[in-house]
C-alpha cells in the first residue's frame, strides 16, 4: 500500500492488519468434489446448488434465489439507513450519494435527498448483510472459500422528478474493478420491498457474462446522469432482456461481466435494494492503464484526492485494498 493509501486508511478508522494475519470462520463444511463436468466454467460444486442452478448461472450469468434474507434483517438494515439519512451516525468512509435531478433542489435532511449509500463497510450493521450466512453460502458457490466483501451499496432509488435520472444505465461491474479473475467475483443483490417494473426492478442481458469487458462512459442523457453511472458502449439494444421482479428478501447473484442495467421508478415510493460485491481473497490486483477502465481509474482518484487531499500516490487498486474486508476463509491475496 502506498503512503497515502496508508493515511487514508488511518483517516478512515480502519484497523488493519497484515493480510496474512487476518481469519474468519468458514460458514460450512465444504466438499470442493468433481462430480460435475469441467465445462462448468462459472461456479464450483458446494453441493448447494443444483445441476440446473450451476447450468442456468453457466449459460445466463445470474442466478435468482427466491425469500434467502430474513425479513427482520431486511427491517434492521432500512432502520440503519434511516438513522445515516437523519445523520444520527457518522460512518467512516461512507459515501452518501444524491440524484442528479434532486441534489440540485431543496436539501431535506432524511431520505428523499439519498440516491445511494456506497461503502458502508465500516457500519457494524448494514455491514451484516455481508457476513449473513444464507448469503456467503451461495457467494461461495463462485469465489471459492477464501471470501471478501470488496463494494458495499444501499440503493434507494428515489420516485423519477421527471428527468429519467432514476434510470441505472446499462453496463458491466467489471469495469469499475482493477482485480482478477472476473470468474472469481459475484454481486448479491437483495431487493428490500418488492420491485418491479414500475419502480425500476434490475434489468439483465442473459448470457453477456461470456463475452468481454466493453468500454464505458457517461451516457448522453438529456436530463443528466448521476455520478459515476458509466454506461456501457457498442452492446446490443436488441439481445434479450429479462427484467427481474422480486420480492422482498429475493436475492439475486450475477456475474460481473453480465450486462444490466436499471429502469426508471415511475412510482411515489422509493425502490430499496441492498448488494455486495464479493470476490475471492485469491484474486489479484491488475494495471488498468492503456485498458478501457483508465476513464474509471481517474474519476475513482480525482474523488479520493477531493475527499482526502492525499496528492497523486494514491493508487486504483488502493483505494479497492482498504475498503475491502475478509467475510470467510482467509486474506490470500486482494
Ligand atoms: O439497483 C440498481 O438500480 C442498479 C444497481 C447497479 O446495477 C449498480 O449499482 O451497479
Amino acid at each position: 500500500m502506498s503512503r497515502a493509501a496508508e493515511r487514508l486508511r488511518l483517516l478512515i478508522n480502519h484497523l488493519d492488519r497484515p493480510p496474512a494475519d487476518i481469519r474468519a470462520e468458514t460458514t460450512g463444511a465444504l466438499s470442493f468434489n468433481s462430480s460435475y463436468p469441467q465445462r462448468l466454467r462459472y461456479s464450483w460444486d458446494t453441493d448447494l446448488l443444483t445441476p440446473d442452478q450451476r447450468l442456468s448461472y453457466e449459460e445466463n450469468g445470474f442466478i435468482l434465489i427466491k425469500n434467502l434474507v430474513p425479513e427482520e434483517d431486511i427491517d434492521r438494515f432500512r432502520s440503519a439507513f434511516e438513522r445515516i439519512c437523519r445523520q444520527e451516525v457518522k460512518v467512516p468512509g461512507l459515501m452518501v450519494m444524491r440524484d442528479v435531478a434532486i441534489a440540485k433542489s431543496e436539501f431535506v435532511q432524511d431520505q428523499r435527498a439519498v440516491s445511494k449509500l456506497q461503502d458502508f463497510q465500516e457500519d457494524a450493521e448494514l455491514f451484516r448483510y455481508c457476513n449473513l450466512p444464507q448469503v456467503l453460502q451461495y457467494v461461495e458457490c463462485f469465489t471459492g472459500p477464501n471470501i471478501m466483501a470488496m463494494h458495499t451499496m444501499l440503493i434507494n432509488k428515489p420516485p423519477d422528478a421527471g428527468k429519467k435520472t432514476s434510470r441505472h444505465p446499462m453496463h458491466q461491474d467489471l469495469h469499475y474493478f482493477p482485480f482478477r479473475p472476473a470468474d472469481k467475483i459475484v454481486c448479491a443483490w437483495t431487493a428490500m420491498e418488492k420491485v418491479d417494473r414500475q419502480n425500476g426492478c434490475l434489468v439483465v442481458l442473459p448470457g453477456t457474462h461470456t463475452g468481454t469487458l466493453k468500454e464505458h462512459d457517461y451516457p448522453e442523457w438529456e436530463g443528466g446522469v448521476n455520478k459515476m453511472y458509466h454506461g456501457v458502449r457498442g452492446y446490443d439494444p436488441q439481445h434479450p432482456r429479462v427484467h427481474l421482479e422480486m420480492e422482498k428478501g429475493d436475492t439475486v447473484f450475477f456475474h460481473p461481466l453480465l450486462i444490466h442495467g436499471s429502469g426508471m421508478n415511475q412510482t411515489q415510493g422509493f425502490r430499496k435494494a441492498i448488494s455486495c460485491h464479493y470476490a475471492s481473497a485469491d484474486c489479484f490486483y491488475i494495471d488498468v492503464k492503456g485498458t478501457t477502465q483508465e476513464n474509471i481509474e481517474q474519476e475513482v482518484k480525482d474523488i479520493a484526492n477531493r475527499k482526502y487531499a492525499l496528492g497523486n500516490d494514491i493508487t486504483f487498486q488502493d483505494t479497492w485494498a482498504f475498503r475491502g474486508r475478509l467475510v470467510q476463509g482467509e486474506r490470500t491475496s486482494l
